[in-house]
């Protein structure tokens, strides 16, 4: 496999003005004819001679290739492993060429495949040229039409990117349908669907007055499961308008949901195709998480229409440039129809858990990368996540008006073409006249930097000393790191919990009691005057960069945040704090007793009148075990889990009468509304019903099961389940009763089957290798469903108790599947395998084991290149 740089970045030899498509869609084949109008790049400089034409294919059978209407015989092109290379003699010319394809057989996933009997397609970002030979790169913008030709009965559905222009009968009671994308695109965007389906139809007004329809397609069981999608899209498509300005551009917009797919959703032009897990839901069947992020996928995708479609990328390094913006378009919608201080919480600590450790870890990369082997393994939190809170800080500096003109000028200058992560900053700073040359180093260098802050006061003067010094750890090819330029939002508290004005110097608008410091050296001091006593700073309010922070907060200084910081999201984090000290602790020492401060002061946010139920909800959920292991010098995975839940089960014996009012006092009946404050309410009752299950009463264990058996939505439902299955006083006969009686009612819906099989392999109690591998021959069990293997193996390997049970069974269950995945679709399988990369970060007798396991995995002959680097690159 070959390293591919983004410094060998060259524009193509050709450009492909338009492209035309017919599709044959038959049972166990597909003949594709592609016929492109090629023109010579005129900036590349080939003296005289043209440069031979090498387009991009894999697992094609070429039928027939016709240059300029003249067939070229085998011996006028060469074909070669993932290229097919032919001489050009005119600077412009037609290539007709004719591939047969078996999309029945496709397990990839890429390219055009089938799931349960439809025929649908994911090219990003290189599988359109397992459909037909191709400039297969974001720089090469086309103008597509499509002709999908199929058996009418089973496949009365055509679809594919544009608006329909024409449609008719064939013999052999075949159809056809032809769709014209009027805007040019590169092929990742291009999509096809056939199959058996339904839609539910709306309509969308755009600012200037113009009617777009919207459906929403799905296999007709599911489609009174649509709603809450087509409500999300209505206002993605509004809120655009709103807050930057974008209106929709063709008369069409679709969504199909299939119910096979490698990741959440795609963003084809005009026709956006879901994992069916991303767009239906009901309050029988979907969590809140679920409506909400049904929400929020629906947005991101529609928001890429303009952020990756409209402007798109220029190679796959530029990523983060469609990806980073677009999360935060998505994030700043999801905060908008929803609790922002929420989002902002739930935002920065999947980045802390999840991405700092991929950061920390062997696949560590910049936002832009360097380099990769494949790019599938580039879709990642870095990239998206971090992407977007590089994003968010040049907002932040910005502020929001200016931050509108650079996306409006950004939008302006590159309407049409693919662009680079510089283009985006570079009409950033000419809008805003805002100098961004250090900044740029978040697009260059890895690794999460870290900021000291030490500080100093000088009773006799009043003058208080805040120094903040910044570091970066190195990261793979980076060893020594330029200093970042951070925003650094503050605000200091005196002795009542009262914010000081800011008088310092080097700050402007002093007197204002909250501030975002740009710190740009790698080490700064303050000097705020006139503070009677030592103030407590507030650090990195609103988590204004992704970056760690070091101070020396004692436990009194974290419990007075918790009660008295204005800012939700440090106030979550002075909780998170104190819990990490705590289960640390007695991770070193588990004979300990629990912090009786720690206690105390869950007690106190439990009975605060004032604190948003959300916010409350919140802070109440101790650091994740992923978050703890991510924090840990060295990993100790049994003993986190065990400190964790004693220090759970200590606040729930202290506080049990208060936790059981508040859970009763939001046990009342309503319908169901998937809304921000109906929310709060059930997410704040079911944590509340996760402490009861971890006192030490019998008795909860029938509050445990009312709940599970009344529940009017699947909200309620699905917390009492996992409650039931992880409680301190299991009974078995109930997790049996529960199961069982979960299967039954559910065991015809695909989506919450998923879930059925998570909650046991992600189970400290049920979810040993035994388990796991019984549950994988289960009837309702899919192995060719990236959702059923991502809920399986995923939860198991998050479930710190038996994926790291003491001999390495576990790691050796999951090389097994890796191995045997990687064959029929190496990008769930090189996903899947990730956890195993972190071996270095355990204690010795895991990491050992785990890296055997890696090993193991390296040997095997053949691997994709997807499973390769990601082996290659962590051992
Ligand atoms: N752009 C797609 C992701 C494609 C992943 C390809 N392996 C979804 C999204 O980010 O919106
Ligand atoms: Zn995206």
């Amino acid at each position: 496999p070959r390293t591919i740089y983004l410094k060998d970045y060259q524009a193509p030899d050709y450009w492909i003005d338009t492209t035309h498509l017919t599709f044959d869609l038959y049972e166990d084949h597909a003949l594709v004819t592609a016929v492109l109008q090629m023109r010579l790049n005129d900036d590349i400089g080939c003296g005289g001679a043209l440069p031979a034409l090498v387009l991009h294919g894999e697992e094609l059978d070429l039928v027939s290739l016709h240059r300029d209407g003249e067939e070229l015989e085998s011996d006028q092109f060469q074909l070669a492993k993932g290229t097919l290379t032919l001489p050009v003699e005119q600077p412009r010319f037609q290539l007709q060429i004719v591939t047969r394809i078996r999309p029945q057989e496709n397990t990839s996933l890429e390219g055009l495949y089938k799931s349960n009997g439809m025929f649908c397609t994911q090219c990003e970002a290189e599988g359109f040229r397992k459909i037909t030979y191709y400039l297969d790169r974001p720089d090469v913008m086309s103008v597509f039409t499509t002709k999908v030709i199929a058996s009418q009965a089973r496949y009365p559905v055509l679809l594919a990117n544009g608006n329909a222009i024409d449609q008719g009968e064939l013999e052999n009671d075949r159809h056809y349908v032809t769709w014209e994308d009027p805007f040019k695109k590169p092929s990742y965007l291009f999509a096809l669907v056939a199959g058996d389906l339904e839609c539910v139809e709306d309509h969308f007004t755009t600012m200037s007055g113009r009617d777009v329809t919207l459906r929403i397609f799905t296999e007709s069981h599911n489609i009174h499961k649509c709603d809450h999608a087509m409500v999300s899209l209505k206002k993605s498509m509004k809120w655009d308008e709103e807050v930057y300005g974008r209106e929709y551009d063709l008369d069409i917009f679709m969504i199909v949901a299939v119910d096979h797919f490698n990741m959440g959703a795609m963003e084809n032009k005009g026709l956006n195709i879901f994992n069916s897990s991303c767009v239906l839901a009901s309050p029988e069947t979907a969590t809140d998480a679920t409506y909400q992020r049904i929400e929020a996928i629906v947005a991101h995708e529609y928001f890429h229409n303009w952020s990756g479609n409209r402007v798109t990328c220029r190679d796959w390094f530029q990523l983060s440039l469609k990806e980073g913006f677009t999360v935060f378009r998505d994030a700043e919608f999801s905060a908008d129809m929803n609790s922002r201080g929420v989002k902002r919480i739930q935002d920065a600590s999947l980045l802390r858990t999840a991405q700092f450790a991929e950061d920390a870890g062997p696949m560590a990369h910049p936002i832009r990368p360097e380099s990769f082997i494949e790019i599938s393994n580039f879709y990642t939190l870095t990239v998206y996540e971090k992407g977007c809170e590089v994003v968010r800080m040049i907002h932040t500096l910005l502020g929001a008006d200016q931050f509108r003109k650079g996306t409006d000028l950004y939008f302006e200058r590159h309407d049409g073409e693919a662009a680079t992560c510089e283009d985006f900053v570079k009409a950033m700073e000419d809008a805003s006249g805002v100098d961004l040359t250090q900044f740029r180093n978040w697009y260059s260098q890895a690794g999460t930097p870290v900021i000291t802050v030490t500080d100093r006061y000088e009773a006799d003067t009043g003058d208080y000393h805040l120094t903040i010094a910044q570091s970066c750890p190195a990261t793979p090819g980076q060893e020594h790191k330029q200093p970042f330029h951070i925003p650094v939002g503050l605000a200091l508290l005196d002795e009542q919990g009262e914010l000081l004005p800011l008088n310092a110097e080097g700050i402007h608008a002093e007197g204002d009691k909250e501030k975002v410091l740009s710190i740009k050296q790698t080490e700064e001091t303050f000097v705020f005057k006139g503070c009677k006593s030592k103030p407590l700073p507030s650090l990195l309010r609103n988590f204004s960069a992704p970056v760690r922070v070091r101070y020396d907060y004692s436990k009194d200084d974290l419990v007075f945040l918790m009660k008295h910081d204005t800012d939700s999201f440090n106030r979550w984090d002075a909780c998170q704090r104190l819990g990490v000290m705590a289960i640390e602790q007695l991770v070193e020492q588990s004979e300990q007793a629990v912090d009786p401060q720690l206690v105390d002061a869950f007690g106190a946010v439990i009975a605060d009148p004032e604190l948003d139920f959300a916010v409350k909800a919140e802070m109440l959920c101790l650091p994740s075990e992923a978050s703890l292991a991510e924090q840990a010098e060295v990993i100790k995975p049994l003993a986190i889990v065990a400190a964790r839940k004693k220090v759970k089960q200590a606040i729930a014996e202290a506080h049990s009468e208060a936790l059981l009012a508040l859970y009763n006092e939001l046990s009342y009946e309503r319908d169901y509304r998937p809304e921000a404050t109906d929310i709060a309410e059930r997410t704040l009752k079911n944590v509340c019903l996760g402490y009861l299950a971890a006192e030490d009463d019998a008795e909860c264990l029938q509050r445990l099961a009312e709940q599970y058996n009344d529940a009017s939505n699947m909200t309620d439902r699905r917390a009492a389940l996992g409650c039931v299955v992880d409680a301190r006083h299991r009974d078995e006969r109930l997790v049996e009763r529960v199961l069982t009686d979960f299967y039954d009612r559910y065991k015809d819906d695909a989506n919450v089957m998923d879930d059925w099989f998570a909650v046991q392999s992600s189970s400290a109690e049920l979810g040993t290798v035994e388990k796991v591998k019984a549950l994988m021959q289960h009837d309702s069990f899919d192995p060719t469903s990236p959702n059923k293997l991502r809920a399986l193996i995923g939860g198991f390997t998050r479930n710190m108790t038996h994926f790291h049970t003491a001999g390495g069974a576990g790691y050796e269950f999951l090389a097994d599947r890796v191995i045997e995945l990687d064959k029929q679709n190496p990008q769930v399988a090189s996903r899947v395998m990730m956890p195993l990369t972190r071996w270095k970060k355990f204690e010795p007798a895991a990491s050992g084991l785990m890296k055997k396991a890696l090993q193991r995995i390296k040997a095997v002959h053949d691997l994709s290149t997807d499973v390769y680097e990601v082996v290659n690159k962590s051992l």
